[in-house]
């Protein structure tokens, strides 16, 4: 991408309006707009980043068994009737009438929908396990939306939801889901930890909340601080026995303040290790038994011929929200510093004179050759002058920059720095393409 056809509208003043680092960086750099209270319009640059995010959601997702399709947005109340949340939701749920004033709602969550194509069509235990998701907006008119995407009203959410004979085997399917979740963060180059949680309106009794810490947190949370750094175990497992790396990952205590048990927290901690902090939560998975499957009569036969309801569980990532955490978690006084795993270009190519011809020459060259090995670049060929060339390169983020200019060609030399580090090293243009290709 040539920055001179982009667009990316970076601002020069720090937004008043924002209050925590990741929705000033943002906003700065140009990756998303406010429509409306906690309602955002997607500027290209956050749009890249926000499809990286979901392709990483959506792999490991697939890598453990489930199986993606895309329920609508608009769903009709009486689905919610059957299950008796239609009254229950209260405020949060946005009501709208149809034509026809047939009563429709914006939904804040698919579980009703889910068990409505399940019972469709799956009438034997043989379809069983099945676990379906979709990654689609949602909305939830949020009493208090702010700090950007963190907490919007419409809002980009992947949702799965499992189907299982019985609870044994769900269980199975929430220990599957609890671990691609531990790889699924780790990819994005976060410390997501699992912790007993409350289950609110989804309902159950099991649950658990995948919370990154951050001072800008809107949840207080305790835990072991052992289990902040205990990494992800990979994709190489038994997927059909994860029971023990469950338990490994569940028996040190960690709680989120509605299930915190300050007694508990003292008696099974040492002083040393007790961490009470802020955090963001990332994900939240759920297991629910028959609540939706017995009032919505999603039943199948078992080996014995017998019907019975269907064992769920629901498994949710805050997708877009995500993009807020992993700029909370990752940033500097310049700007952001994204994971190359979400960045959304690999290399920022800044050409320090436009219009010198052995420069115009080098850039072109690198970057038809950087994108022919793979990479996608945003090569800066605008007029502006280095200062607020490296400085917007800074601001969004972008991991590597190959920065060329007239003195150094001079020699036979360009320059790759690293945005994480800081680190720069002068080399020859063949070696800095060779450095930087995929
Ligand atoms: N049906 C279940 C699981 S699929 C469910 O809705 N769970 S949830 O309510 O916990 O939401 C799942 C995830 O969506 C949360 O962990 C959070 O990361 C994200 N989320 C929830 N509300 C918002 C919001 N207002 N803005 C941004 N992200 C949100």
């Amino acid at each position: 991408m040539r920055l001179s056809r982009y667009f990316l509208p970076v601002l020069k003043e720090t937004p008043s309006e924002a209050q925590i680092v990741s929705h000033r960086l943002m906003l700065r750099a140009g990756m998303i707009r406010q429509e409306a209270a906690g309602i955002y319009a997607w500027l290209p640059l956050g749009l890249r980043v926000l499809k990286r995010i979901e392709q990483i959601v959506r792999e490991e997702m697939t890598r453990a068994g489930a199986i993606e399709l895309l329920m609508p947005t608009l769903q009709l109340a009486d689905l919610w009737r059957e299950s008796g949340r239609y009254e229950d939701y209260g405020q949060e749920m946005l009501r709208i009438l149809d034509r026809h004033e047939r009563e429709m709602l914006y939904g804040p969550t698919n579980e009703e929908m889910i068990t409505e194509i399940f019972r469709a069509y799956v009438r034997s235990y043989k379809s069983l396990p099945l676990n379906l998701f979709h990654i689609q907006w949602k909305f939830r008119d949020e009493q208090r939306p702010r700090f950007g995407v963190m907490r919007g009203r419409e809002f980009l959410m992947k949702d799965a939801y499992s189907f299982d004979l019985d609870e044994a085997s769900a269980r199975k399917a929430y220990n599957r889901m609890f671990v691609a979740y531990l790889n699924t963060f780790a990819r994005m180059g976060l410390k997501a930890v699992p912790m007993r949680a409350d289950t609110g309106p989804i309902g159950g009794d099991l649950s658990h909340e995948f919370i990154i810490l951050a001072d800008t947190g809107e949840s207080q949370v305790f835990c072991d601080a052992a289990l902040v750094d205990m990494g992800a175990p990979g994709p190489d497992l038994d997927w059909d026995d994860l029971q023990g790396l469950v338990d490994q990952r569940t028996s040190l205590y960690a709680a989120t303040e509605e299930m915190h048990d300050q007694a508990r927290f003292e008696a099974e901690v040492t002083e040393g290790a007790r961490l009470s902090a802020r955090g963001i939560e990332v994900g939240h998975i759920f297991y629910f038994g028959e609540k939706y499957s017995k009032p919505m009569k999603a039943v199948v036969a078992g080996p014995d011929g017998v019907e019975r309801p269907v064992h769920m569980g629901s498994y949710g990532v805050g997708v877009s929200r995500l993009m807020g955490g992993i700029i909370e978690a990752s940033h500097d006084d310049a700007g952001i510093i994204w994971p190359d795993s979400v960045a959304p270009f690999d290399v920022g190519l800044i050409n320090l004179r436009q219009g010198d011809a052995a420069c115009e020459a080098a850039c072109e060259a690198a970057y038809n050759a950087l994108q022919a090995r793979g990479r996608e670049v945003l090569y800066d060929d605008s007029d502006e002058r280095p200062g607020g060339k490296f400085a917007r390169m800074d601001l969004i983020g972008v991991p590597w920059q190959l920065i060329i200019g007239p003195k150094g060609l001079a020699e036979g030399v360009v320059e790759i720095k690293r945005r994480a580090t800081g680190e720069r090293q002068t080399l020859s243009l063949e070696a800095a393409l060779n450095r930087l290709a995929a």
